[in-house]
């Protein structure tokens, strides 16, 4: 899967604000690592995102895990991708019909879309979940990205139903800016393929995580962008763990661009 344009070329080809964005960032920073900081306090994830910035494109929440939760550290996360350059990517996993998601996303205690310029969501209800996303996104400048496969054992988001989770991205490409996904689902350069479950080994956690490495991912499986939880946060040096997964995906994508 030779992807001949470099992320600064797609950057250029790319009309959507994130997209653009997110793809500079990636070619400036020389970064293709996103973090998912899946701790559950507001001060150690500021910690860890304050320390591993330099290296991440984009730091991946998962705020509703977070027990102190309140807008002052929203402030601090968003003054923190200001000042470092990173975007902020929520994993809500939209996944209700639009109008419920359009208060999951605007409402509740989160205020999503106030500070989240990514989201991601389910096809499984149809299309309506972007259009209830993009009721309020779209005015915001803010973008989504669809599950179209996942990490975990067992999954049923394959096939037919990968297939039209893409078909609903290009049919919604004002907003849509890419996939969760396992390997490269589309040629076209101005869509971004981000993938979880990676380590610098392969294996599986006891829950159904299952792992492939950096360079599985990207130089194997075509993928743009690497996810990485546990392989930074649980190790005893995450910001050697985070040169080093920063320095795997970015050497591996380099292999791909001429
Ligand atoms: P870890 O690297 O610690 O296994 O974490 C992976 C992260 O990516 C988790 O936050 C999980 O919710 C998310 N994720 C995943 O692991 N697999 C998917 O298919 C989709 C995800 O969003």
């Amino acid at each position: 899967s030779q992807q001949t344009l470099n992320f600064q070329q797609r950057a250029e080809l790319c009309s959507h604000p994130v997209a653009k964005r997110l793809f500079t960032i990636m070619a400036k920073k020389q970064t293709n690592l996103i973090l998912s900081v899946d701790f559950t306090s507001c001060a150690k994830i500021l910690e860890i995102v304050e320390k591993i910035a330099p290296y991440i494109c984009a730091v991946k929440t998962h705020i509703d895990i977070v027990l102190d939760f309140n807008m002052n550290f929203i402030s601090q996360l968003v003054k923190l991708s200001e000042e470092f350059n990173f975007i902020l990517f929520e994993d809500r996993k939209f996944s209700d019909i639009g109008s419920t998601v359009f208060h999951q996303y605007t409402g509740g205690v989160y205020l999503i879309s106030s500070w989240a310029h990514l989201v991601n969501a389910h096809s499984v209800p149809g299309d309506g979940v972007i259009k209830g996303l993009k009721k309020s996104g779209m005015t915001d400048s803010r973008a989504c990205v669809l599950i179209a496969e996942m990490s975990s054992a067992g999954n049923l988001a394959e096939g037919e139903y990968t297939r039209s989770t893409i078909k609903m991205a290009e049919e919604h490409s004002d907003f849509v800016i890419g996939f969760i996904c396992q390997k490269k689902l589309l040629s076209d350069p101005k869509f971004i393929h981000m993938t979880p479950g990676v380590k610098m080994s392969a294996g599986k956690d006891d829950l159904g995580q299952q792992y492939l490495t950096p360079e599985k991912a990207i130089c194997v499986h075509g993928s743009d962008a690497i996810i990485v939880g546990r392989g930074i946060i649980e190790d005893p040096d995450p910001v050697a763990a985070a040169k080093n997964f920063q320095a795997a995906a970015y050497a591996a994508y380099e292999t791909q661009v001429e």
